[in-house]
């Protein structure tokens, strides 16, 4: 495991690099036959549409030039398209979900990823990946071991991020229940700040960073997104929205009801870049 030198302390602590696009995914008409385990009821595909439309504005409020892709009845899962793919600079490293019903959405995203990325690689068997797994910390990146993303998919992230001159962690997530990818409940704001749940707030690769813990029963608010001078949050967790303000933070609250049905959130709708 390899340790944020001085200078990328430095770059983390400072400014992020302004991003300028999204690639997203409209929500298929079969969508409520997406992978759950969240146990709050059927998504409704219309407002799961409506939900998402706002997420694509929210997403050129802060910046971004979409890249829209069409539904893909194939994959009900396939909106999600972060856990596609993982973007470090001009690389884009081809995921390889852990769930199989997931496995077709890569090559769908490649299409559209090799258009902007000069240098492609991929996760190879026997490793597995999900893009949620990954949590980019200016030039660190912690890279969850879940359910999902296998050790030997990490170490294959980690060799190309090695590479690139980036650091890296692994944290491994398979005994925190309710917790699907590390995402779920790590979000990088930039400022060195990192939001945790609490079930993340004491692990020493957290330590030379400023915590923004959210509150207890609010735990599905960590999946906030950093973009440009915005974090985009998920409306409906008053605590962690005021928190965020008391740190000066321009928010804006987005519905999530039909995409939390599927596990999801708002970092898995976008790749950005
Ligand atoms: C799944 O279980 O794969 C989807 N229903 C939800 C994926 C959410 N993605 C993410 O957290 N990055």
């Amino acid at each position: 495991m390899t340790q944020p030198s001085d200078s990328a302390r430095k770059d983390r602590v400072g400014k992020l690099s302004p991003m300028q696009r999204a690639i997203v995914r409209k929500p298929a008409p079969n969508f409520r036959d997406g992978i759950t385990t969240a146990n709050l009821g059927e998504p409704n595909y219309e407002l799961a549409g409506q939900q998402h439309q706002v997420y694509c504005e929210a997403l050129e409020r802060c910046g971004l030039e979409l890249s829209s892709l069409d539904e893909d009845v194939r994959h009900p899962d396939s909106t999600f398209v972060e856990d596609a793919a993982v973007l470090v600079g001009k690389c884009a490293v081809l995921a390889r979900p852990g769930a199989p019903s997931r496995a077709g959405e890569v090559a769908n995203i490649a299409k559209v990823i090799t258009q902007f990325f000069p240098d492609i690689e991929a996760i190879q068997v026997p490793g597995t990946l999900d893009g949620g797994d990954v949590c980019e910390a200016g030039s660190h990146f912690f890279i969850g071991i879940s359910e999902r993303t296998n050790e030997a998919g990490a170490r294959q992230l980690s060799r190309f991020l090695n590479a690139l001159g980036r650091s890296f962690s692994f944290i491994d997530i398979r005994g925190i229940s309710g917790l699907l990818h590390l995402k779920s409940g790590l979000a990088y704001l930039g400022d060195n700040r990192l939001v945790v749940i609490s079930a993340l707030a004491s692990l020493k690769d957290f330590a030379s960073y400023e915590l923004v813990q959210v509150a207890d029963g609010e735990e599905y608010a960590a999946n906030c997104v950093r973009i440009n001078d915005e974090v985009l949050i998920a409306r409906g967790y008053p605590v962690f929205e005021a928190t965020l303000a008391a740190l000066d933070y321009k928010t804006i609250a987005l519905d999530m009801s039909e995409f939390q049905k599927l596990d999801g959130g708002l970092s898995c709708l976008s790749l950005r870049f």
